[in-house]
């Protein structure tokens, strides 16, 4: 079985970060060890959360990991707190990577625009040292723009998403990959880079007109574990879009949709009958 080790915040009410990376990694067949880094009541677009940092937490836990000889088939870090954590988590990618370990960072801080309330721009800048060490980062438009310093356009062209994912891989990410990119009127979904063949690749599904919180969580979750599980780049991000697309619809049925979250659990079913493309 593949080992996975995610690192990001539990937000204890909300359905994102470590409450939607862990059910759907293990729900994929990946054993799923997770390090948090902090502990709120809710997400932060929730008014007067509370949050306990446990930065100081990090290393210990680690430091037991490795005096037990625990090791990772690939390390996925979330949402985390502060610059000096992100810090602690590229310490922590390079202690317990080795050549065939993947690294992938979904670099959370923002949507539409704008960075989440926690953040600023100084985080997000610091952010781009950690998407140095991956093999792949998965960024929202917002969230490339503030690690490029591209400006954020909300209508774009094929040429800008190019341009944003030829400025990331100068960061040094092997494969990065944009996601909520809409390429043609009525679809939407992803595009990536790889930087090493120097070819770009994309997939799209039809665009559903509605916008929920943790669907980039969700999205990042899936593609992950797709690529542990072995998926080649197209069918990873097929697998992740249509998961999170089938989330979308689900919830939209849902007379009482929440704001905060999408109605994931109902769809579990479908996403491991999925798993079955990788292998045709
Ligand atoms: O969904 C990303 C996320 C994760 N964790 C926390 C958040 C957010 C987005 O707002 O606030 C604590």
């Amino acid at each position: 079985m593949k080992r996975i080790l995610t690192i990001q915040d539990i937000s204890c009410f909300g359905k994102c970060s470590l409450t939607v990376a862990l059910p759907l990694l293990s729900s994929m067949g990946i054993e799923t060890a997770i390090l948090p880094t902090a502990v709120l009541s809710t997400h932060t677009l929730f008014q007067g959360f509370t949050c306990k940092d446990l930065s100081d937490q990090l290393k210990p836990i680690t430091d037991h990991w490795k005096q037990e000889g625990i090791t990772f088939d690939a390390i996925y870090t979330g949402y985390l707190g502060t610059e000096e954590e992100i810090d602690t988590v590229i310490g922590i990618i390079e202690d317990f990577r080795d050549e065939n370990t993947l690294v992938f960072v979904d670099p959370a801080m923002g949507d539409n625009g704008k960075l989440y309330p926690a953040f600023n721009e100084h985080y997000a800048k610091k952010n781009a040292d950690l998407c140095a060490v991956a093999d792949i980062v998965d960024p929202n438009i917002t969230e490339a723009s503030f690690l490029t310093g591209l400006p954020y356009q909300e209508a774009y062209t094929e040429d800008y998403v190019k341009e944003m994912l030829l400025a990331l891989a100068a960061i040094g990410t092997k494969t990065p990959i944009l996601t909520g990119v809409s390429l043609w009127e009525g679809k939407t979904g992803a595009m990536g880079y790889d930087a090493e063949k120097k070819e770009f690749f994309h997939y799209q599904n039809d665009r559903i007109p509605a916008a929920f919180h943790g669907t980039g969580d969700i999205f990042s979750s899936v593609l992950a574990g797709s690529f542990v599980l072995g998926a080649g780049r197209t069918k990873a991000l097929k697998i992740a879009a249509d998961y999170t697309a089938l989330t979308i619809a689900e919830t939209l049925k849902n007379p009482e949709k929440p704001w905060y979250g999408v109605d994931f659990e109902a769809v579990i079913p479908e996403l491991i009958e999925s798993l079955k493309w990788i292998e045709q």
